[in-house]
């Protein structure tokens, strides 16, 4: 570990003037029993990064938009500070206005979650020069792997199985076509300041190269403020998994197994699980080895994901570093029996992990269902509006992440994302099966979710055989949700009618019958009435 990064962490603890923190190897300090965390962030991860607070004994403290007033986390939270208007621009990306609030607040650390400010070097350096524990890496690390190109280099010199492709940022379009000849087609051109899909494109023919090239660097330019493109070979028939790391402060590190996202849509997760049917142990241990050499070779400290293409022959190929908690931490927490917000939380403080290699083992099997208020049916297009009823489903071996409460308007100025919900069985067909019980309950009436997309993908039979790559959305989409366009006005009116007729069942209980088989009418009735449709009170 470097000395400088140690150094630095000392000295930003100690600005704070509130924490002390270990020496290496040291006992755990105590942090300041009365810590108050600022959570820079909204929704769900504020909602989970609040109770990792409170379940630490540390006060959390929130930001909000005024969009967001009357947000459970506003509720829950010690205290609140609005911070500006519903645009992100004017509210969660003000980096000043968050550390008036942190000021405000006389908060000792600060917790970005996903999105917004999370991966910002410069609001880290902004956290640290203000004497707040950023819950995070380090800003050096993080402006590392954030340079794409940097990165892929960094790994290649340490010997970690890169993506055959250009190693500098390309200067010029003859550069790149210079590469698809050697390499052959189809190559993909990446942002090197990007990450998560934005500015990339898939080039099929050098044909193609020019208006590419174009395109990518325009959308760089718009995304991240750099128009800098590299090239790579593009891989087809791969999956996307991702190894968690944990690193303290101390120069301990441990990986925390893979989890396997692979079904996606334009670069849209939707669902991920943990571990990955392609892994077997020994697989699991070259790969987390991979990835404890990426936090070696970049002084990484706190949280981190290392993603990894893997072919059909089960070679990985390193692709980038996130320097952050992820939207997808849930089924890794549940398979390790690891608070990952709490050992961020933890690490940022100064504790040292208390975490062995040897005994963190994938337990069981756990899926994240992504629900999104966006419309499967019509391309998932955005579904803002009121939630006007909330079901959420509960049982063995399921867990919601939501903010979500009935009443919520759902607005058109922040991510999708209004849920996780996460099931985890003793293997993979038992998580399924209770997913498949769970997406049955779960209700968001008033807007379109994703939730029919989910009982559809749960049928599926690639998808329950594991069969997964990442085009097995692409290509399996319109089977998926051609069945959902059906509620059209035909559909809508038999479930009005198997509406009326179940509820004259109720005033006759005796025309159901006690225990009786529901009629196909009674199914397509409470089938509709679960994906929103029909009256907006029980009808059984
Ligand atoms: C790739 C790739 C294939 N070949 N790079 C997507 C997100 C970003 N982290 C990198 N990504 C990819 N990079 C090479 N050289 C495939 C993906 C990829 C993907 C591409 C198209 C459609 C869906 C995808 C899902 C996951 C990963």
């Amino acid at each position: 570990m470097p000395r400088t990064v140690r150094t630095t962490r000392k000295k930003r603890a100690r600005a704070g003037g509130t924490l002390r923190v270990s020496r290496p190897r040291g006992p755990a300090a105590p942090a300041r029993p009365s810590a108050r965390i600022l959570i820079a962030n909204r929704g769900e991860i504020a909602l989970r990064v609040l109770r990792a607070c409170r379940e630490m004994g540390y006060s959390p403290v929130v930001v909000y938009s005024e969009a967001d007033r009357d947000t459970l986390p506003v509720r829950l939270a010690d205290a609140a500070f609005c911070i500006g208007p519903a645009p992100a621009a004017t509210s969660y990306l003000d980096i000043d206005a968050i550390l008036r609030a942190a000021r405000a607040a006389r908060a000792d650390a600060v917790h970005p979650g996903y999105g917004f400010l999370a991966e910002n070097p410069e609001f880290a350096r902004a956290c640290d020069g203000a004497g707040l524990v950023f819950v995070g890496p380090p800003p050096e690390a993080m402006h590392l792997v954030g340079d794409k190109v940097e990165a892929r280099r960094l790994m290649e010199k340490r010997g970690v199985p890169v993506i055959p492709g250009l190693l500098d940022r390309a200067a010029d379009t003859a550069a790149i076509a210079a590469f698809g000849q050697r390499i052959g087609y189809p190559i993909i051109l990446k942002a090197a300041a990007g990450g998560g899909g934005k500015g990339m494109r898939v080039v099929r023919a050098e044909g193609e190269l020019d208006s590419a090239v174009r395109a990518a660097r325009s959308e760089a330019k718009t995304s991240f403020g750099d128009d800098g493109l590299y090239a790579e070979k593009f891989m087809e028939n791969v999956r996307h998994v991702e190894i968690q790391i944990l690193a303290d402060n101390h120069g301990r590190a441990v990986h925390l197994g893979e989890r396997e996202c692979s079904v996606q849509r334009r670069h849209q997760k939707l669902v991920e699980e943990a571990p990955s049917v392609a892994l077997d142990p020994a697989a699991r241990e070259r790969l987390g080895g991979m990835a404890l050499e990426v936090v070696r070779a970049c002084g990484y400290q706190n949280a981190g994901t290392v993603e990894f293409l893997l072919d059909g022959r089960g070679r990985a190929h390193f692709m980038e570093v996130n320097a952050r908690i992820q939207v997808e931490h849930p089924v890794t927490e549940m398979v390790m029996g690891v608070d990952l917000v709490r050992a961020q939380i933890a690490i940022a403080l100064g504790e040292p992990l208390g975490l062995e290699q040897e005994r963190l083992r994938p337990r069981g099997w756990a899926i994240e269902c992504r629900i999104l208020a966006e419309d499967p049916a019509h391309g998932f297009r955005p579904s803002p509006g009121r939630i006007v009823a909330l079901r959420v489903p509960a049982g063995p071996g399921i867990r919601v992440d939501t903010a979500l409460q009935a009443g919520d308007s759902i607005s058109l100025h922040y991510d999708a994302l209004i849920a996780k919900l996460i099931a985890w069985g003793r293997d993979r067909a038992e998580a399924i099966h209770r997913m498949r019980r769970a997406v049955d309950e779960f209700l968001v009436a008033g807007i379109k979710t994703s939730l029919p997309f989910d009982r559809a993908l749960l049928r599926d039979a690639d998808f329950v055989a594991g069969r997964l790559d990442i085009g097995f959305l692409d290509r399996r989409i319109g089977s998926l949700t051609e069945s959902l366009r059906e509620v059209g006005p035909e559909a809508e009116m038999a479930a009005v009618a198997a509406c009326i007729r179940a509820t004259e069942e109720i005033s006759r209980p005796e025309a159901a019958g006690d225990g009786a088989a529901l009629g196909a009418w009674s199914l397509a009735g409470r089938r509709a009435l679960m994906d929103g449709y029909g009256p907006r009170r029980p009808v059984v």
